[in-house]
């Protein structure tokens, strides 16, 4: 005990130390070294657009911003497992039943890796993913509207990691559970952890036309800890990769107890074998609990459904499916180049980084050249599937991406550096120092076939004075560097929102076109909607009144309501009849316990009011929408709950 308790203290102080000696100031090239002409790298005339857009995960913000590069402007916050006040997701009729889970409704969750849609290994900007990883599930976010469109639940998962990274073609989703649990869930002593405990690794399968979601099937894995993965692509499309780390499987101070192999592995699963078990009926059926929630853009409604069951495969119902490379120190990241051949396992506490071949492995899998198992489960000899390692490159390896010029770059949070190095040379080409303690980088397309490699941007996880202080904690940091010479160049230092673990870029050529500038009215299939005003009305349901309204420049439909009584629920169905782009208007009522609406031209959004005081009560547009948007307003009276006064409704009169 005081032996471990003595490596805890070593190690704690070694990472806490080089942490902070990167964070004691900005003397050493925070910004004085930068070229001149850095500034025009970045500069985005008014009125022309950035070249790519970011998708940045907003971590424990639950949702997910876009921001437009070189310029590093925020364009948008698109709710995804949050609430957002701001245009009523999460609040309204239409979008609660996107936040409802086995757990209930779960207003908030912790977003990390964004991922978009690809086809033939190459971004096609259809659909973009990303995982809540405190209560498992897996958003996909349409690139034609930016809304969230499906939210499907994972069961028998913990600590929602080790996602949402799809494979080549969109087949499937993965997600990988970081905290292995008992499955099923139970009620057992934790300390019989070791060997009981399980890992689900589950594939989401993805229609290619809609990109609805479905669990294919979980595979029970031993109950390590699956921190983050990756697919396989070109020749090793077929395969999926995931670190593991805790496969001590310890179930107490882990920082100490998960330290202790000197190898983890790099879980190694052929998920097209594993699919044609599943399709020939294999896997067991299995009871299970979690929703899945879709948006109808027809609509304008999100429905939520619980799903009874779960297929689960045991690794061995399906030999030479799974195998397991060794890699040391507790690796984070695991990231496949773009050929496929390579794969990269950063040991966030060893020194190099280690690189595996493919093709080796398939070797040593046709040679049967073993070093035991786990579980059953095939060891690979470490020098039987290591391509080679990138010495001395820098301390706690993080990610890596690639520039697809043979190039890797990988972040390096304890000596706080992004380091550019060779791929099949494992020479270290190049070093940057990040402000401060990189976590994740993207380069656009740099986790594809085809990265398109002019620019990487590092999310820090520290801030300190880098910006102008706003308390106790500051906003995360990027910086941009231009990666298109043989050093990288740092351009640029922009806030972000949330945590940014990762963020996914694409070119803005690939996406700009199919973006949607308005809902068409005549496609609105809203069950409450009123399209034009003669369609406005109110109606009472028992003590459930419905008002149809609709806005336009610059009034509400009806904007008188009379014959509303305490104690009844109040429905404002609100469709916005404008027809032009960017022309949303808001809806806020005095007293309401939720959010404003704000509703998208030719859209239909509810908010919920539930009177309390007898009065007459203003509501009005939130969005400065025109010169006489302070006109947009109006009034309902409110009558006590034994009132007979009939429900009246006007406009102009
Ligand atoms: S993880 S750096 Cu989800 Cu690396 Cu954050
Ligand atoms: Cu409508 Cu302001």
């Amino acid at each position: 005990m005081k032996n471990i308790l003595k490596t805890s203290v070593a190690l704690v102080s070694i990472l806490i130390g080089f942490t902070s000696c990167n964070n004691s100031g900005k003397s050493n090239g925070g910004s004085g070294a930068l070229a001149s002409n850095v500034a025009e790298k970045v500069y985005v005339p008014p009125g022309e657009y950035d070249s790519h857009y970011a998708f940045m995960s907003g971590g424990y913000s639950g949702n997910l911003t876009v921001y437009g590069l070189p310029s590093g402007r925020m364009f948008k916050e698109i709710p995804v497992f949050s609430q957002f006040p701001t245009n009523g997701y999460g609040y309204t009729e239409e979008t609660t039943p996107m936040l409802e889970t086995s757990y209930g409704f779960v207003p908030w969750d912790d977003s990390h890796h964004p991922d978009i849609s690809q086809t033939d290994g190459v971004l096609d900007g259809r659909w973009i993913f990303i995982n809540g990883n405190n209560t498992p599930r897996i958003a996909r976010i349409s690139l034609t509207n930016f809304e969230t469109e499906e939210i499907i639940e994972v069961p028998n998962s913990a600590g929602n990691h080790s996602s949402s990274y799809i494979t080549e073609n969109t087949e499937y989703v993965v997600a990988g559970t970081r905290f292995s649990v008992p499955v099923p869930q139970r009620d057992m002593p934790i300390k019989d952890y070791k060997g009981n405990f399980k890992g689900a690794l589950t594939f989401i399968s993805v229609d290619p036309e809609e990109g609805h979601m479905d669990i294919k099937f979980q595979i029970l894995m031993p109950g390590f800890n699956y921190d983050l993965s990756h697919p396989g692509r070109g020749k090793s499309h077929g395969w999926f990769f995931f670190t593991t780390y805790n496969t001590e499987e310890a179930n107490s101070l882990l920082e100490v107890n998960a330290s202790q192999n000197d190898k983890d592995f790099i879980a190694a699963i052929n998920w097209k074998k594993i699919e044609e078990y599943v399709n020939n009926g294999g896997g067991t059926m299995m009871p299970a609990n979690y929703a899945h929630n879709l948006y109808d853009e027809d609509t304008h409604m999100a429905t939520s459904t619980m799903k009874k069951e779960v297929r689960v495969v045991n690794p061995s119902e399906v030999p030479g499916a799974i195998y397991l490379l060794p890699t040391p120190k507790s690796p984070h990241g695991v990231d496949v180049d773009p050929s496929g051949e390579y794969i990269v396992g950063n040991g966030k506490l060893s020194a190099n980084l280690t690189v595996h071949s493919f093709t080796k492995m398939i070797d040593a899998i046709e040679n049967k050249e073993f070093d035991g198992d786990a579980y059953g489960i095939p060891i690979i000899k470490f020098e039987d599937v290591l391509a080679g390692s990138v010495e001395q490159a820098g301390l706690g390896p993080l990610h890596t991406e690639f520039d697809g010029k043979g190039n890797g770059y990988t972040t390096f949070f304890i000596s706080s550096e992004v380091v550019k190095w060779k791929l099949g040379t494992w020479e270290v080409l190049d070093r940057k120092p990040t402000y401060y303690s990189v976590g994740h980088l993207t380069i656009p397309g740099g986790n594809s076939r085809e990265p398109f490699g002019k620019y990487m941007f590092a999310m820090n996880k520290i801030t300190k004075d880098r910006y102008l202080p706003v308390g106790p904690e500051m906003e995360h940091s990027a910086q941009l560097y231009d990666i298109s010479g043989d050093k990288m160049e740092l351009l640029l230092d922009f806030p972000t929102h949330g945590e940014p673990h990762y963020a996914a870029a694409i070119p803005a050529e690939i996406i700009m076109n199919n973006v949607k500038k308005i809902y068409r009215l005549d496609e609105n299939e809203h069950p409450r909607k009123a399209t034009n005003e003669s369609e406005t009305k109110v109606v009472r349901e028992g003590k459930n009144v419905h008002i149809y309204m609709t806005t336009i420049r610059s009034h509400f439909s009806p904007d008188n309501i009379e014959g509303v009584k305490v104690g009844d629920k109040v429905f404002f169905h609100v469709t916005n009849l404008e027809q032009d782009f960017d022309v949303p208007h808001g809806f806020a009522v005095i007293g309401a316990n939720t959010a404003e609406l704000l509703v998208m031209p030719g859209q239909t959004r509810t908010l919920t009011w539930e009177p309390k005081q007898v009065g007459v009560w203003p509501f009005y547009c939130t969005d400065f929408c025109s010169a006489l948007h302070q006109e947009m307003q109006g009034y309902v009276r409110v009558s006590p709950a034994d009132s007979n006064l009939d429900l009246s409704w006007s406009l102009g009169e």
